[in-house]
């Protein structure tokens, strides 16, 4: 075990941040998959994987310019309506998403989703090499009821609403310009994805903060929508 994989794996307990440029990671992914094996210690069990910035409005708010990956855990699941609780988080913020459901190795429905994302970087600021060992920021996901994938999965709208108002629109084209990419880029990169997995496609738009008392929603059009209230 590495001790940059020790350090963010007690930020991530402790709720405190990291400074960038405080460890080097030869191998980021190493890192990443060190500090998966410390949550799966504790008992979380696998629950998917997620892209991140899949799009452009991600890598221009974030600085950096390639697609990346992580891991989902049991633990980071939020239930359609439920409460995100901010007690033992830094700074999270949310993106609409739409989410995938593996069956046999390939799609076997979608659903619209909000992925919590929590850096354990000071400022949410970190290098690509950071951001990958800090398991690409997952905190948290809600996933809305799952539909068959339409024919035009890749032109649907989404939408952002903090409180009932449009705060960031998008559409799914936004997400490698078709998110099936994503799932194919998601099933390169891992390897395998294993039944009822959920992949995570990566926002549609830039994220937001949320704070206490806020409703988070997302509206995907034709599939539906999936909200979390923070409290
Ligand atoms: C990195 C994770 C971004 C996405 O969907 O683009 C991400 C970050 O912005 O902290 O998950």
């Amino acid at each position: 075990m590495t001790s940059f994989a020790v350090a963010l794996d007690n930020a991530l307990t402790t709720a405190t941040e990291l400074e960038s440029g405080s460890f080097p990671a030869d191998d980021p992914y190493a890192v990443q998959r060190e500090v998966v094996d410390l949550r799966l210690a504790r008992g979380e069990t696998v629950a998917g994987v997620k892209l991140g910035l899949t799009s452009k409005a991600k890598m221009q708010q974030m600085g950096v310019d390639s697609v990346i990956w992580g891991w989902l855990t049991d633990a980071m699941r939020i239930e359609d309506g439920g409460l995100l609780d901010l007690g033992p988080r830094i700074h999270p913020k949310v993106e609409p998403e739409v989410a995938f459901l593996v069956r046999d190795g390939a799609i076997a429905a979608v659903a619209p989703a909000l992925e919590v994302i929590d850096s354990r970087w000071l400022d949410f600021k970190f290098t690509l090499d950071e951001v990958i060992a800090d398991n690409t920021s997952a905190a948290g996901f809600v996933v809305g009821a799952w539909q068959p994938l339409p024919g035009n999965i890749d032109s649907l709208g989404v939408q952002l609403i903090l409180d009932g108002e449009v705060i960031e629109s998008g559409s799914t084209a936004a997400i490698l310009g078709d998110p099936r990419e994503a799932f194919a880029e998601a099933l390169r990169l891992a390897g395998t994805l294993e039944d009822d997995w959920v992949v995570l496609a990566g926002a549609a738009t830039a994220a937001v903060a949320v704070g206490p008392g806020q409703t988070v929603r997302v509206e995907v059009e034709g599939l539906g929508s999936a909200s979390l209230v923070a409290s």
